[in-house]
């Protein structure tokens, strides 16, 4: 390959180009159609491997990801079937329709009620719980398969995304009145904070989260993603999946719960960790 070849692929790639039109372009001039996918993907992901360097990028790691292809827009949970309701690349968010039953929705409901508290956010200097204004709903977490609703629901993620039971964190459920709200953040811990490194011996960083809707609010409580401009509508049963592979805002990751205007909300959140949590 030569050095004219890979600056056009690397231009054409900024230029907006996918990698479809490359390729077509390529085998119009005479590649051949493997060669020309393979040239194709090695400059992309050195160029991308290089501006990472430049920017002082973390590297990426894996994070558990659905098997979508183009044609279905179901989902095989093992247990269940589950909808896929809209899916984009990046940041890669996933919205799903029928990942909980009601009964399952309310089970969980029922069990954190009694032990709702003033949520916490961890504290960025000492990695400690903290009780922070810019998140207003109440809280409380599981234990991994605490229960057996749990243990289903844990396994149905396991193999919808593809990602150990072990990598998660026990489940969180939220529950928000009129007025609360989730401002924007990131789910991962940052890695210039003080308290990150003794957050991350416990199974290396947050890779995904997972927020599952277990009721119908009146009227708000969306997620948002204001990076991107995306709202997602609380429904009950439905939930959005969003993976970040790696610690840092390039992720476009950042995203909130939007203040409920009329009725409740309660959602239960499942992180997920590179390695087992423990
Ligand atoms: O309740 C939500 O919509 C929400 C929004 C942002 C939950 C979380 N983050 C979370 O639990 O991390
Ligand atoms: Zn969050």
């Amino acid at each position: 390959m030569t050095p004219e070849l890979q600056q056009w692929i690397v231009s054409q790639a900024q230029a907006g180009h996918d990698a479809a039109s490359l390729l077509r372009a390529m085998c119009d001039a005479g590649w051949e159609e493997k060669a020309a996918l393979q040239a194709i993907e090695q400059t992309l992901n050195q160029a991308l491997q290089q501006r990472s360097v430049e920017l002082n990028l973390p590297p990426t790691v894996p994070v558990p990801d659905l098997a979508l292809d183009d044609e279905s827009n179901t989902l095989d949970a093992g247990d269940r079937q589950v909808g896929v309701v809209m899916a984009m690349q990046v940041p890669r968010v996933v919205v799903l329709s029928q990942l909980l039953s009601d009964d399952e929705c309310q089970a969980l409901i029922t069990a954190a009620e009694p032990r709702m508290q003033r949520s916490l956010t961890v504290d960025r200097q000492t990695g400690a719980d903290l009780v922070h204004e810019y998140r207003t709903s109440s809280g409380m977490f599981f234990s991994r398969g605490e229960n057996e609703v749990i243990q289903r629901i844990e396994a149905r993620l396991a193999k919808l995304l593809n990602w150990p039971i072990e990598n998660g964190e026990g489940l969180q459920v939220l529950h928000y009145q009129v007025g609360h709200q989730y401002k924007p953040h990131y789910d991962y811990f940052d890695p210039h904070d003080p308290g990150t490194p003794s957050v991350l011996a416990r199974g290396g960083q947050r890779v995904a989260t997972v927020v599952m809707y277990l009721n119908d609010p009146s009227r708000g409580g969306g997620t948002t993603f204001p990076s991107v401009n995306l709202e997602i509508a609380p429904k009950k049963g439905s939930a959005v999946f969003f993976s970040y592979d790696r610690a840092h805002p390039v992720s476009r990751t950042l995203h909130g719960g939007a203040p409920v205007l009329a009725g409740e909300k309660w959602v239960a959140t499942k992180w997920l960790r590179e390695r087992e949590f423990k």
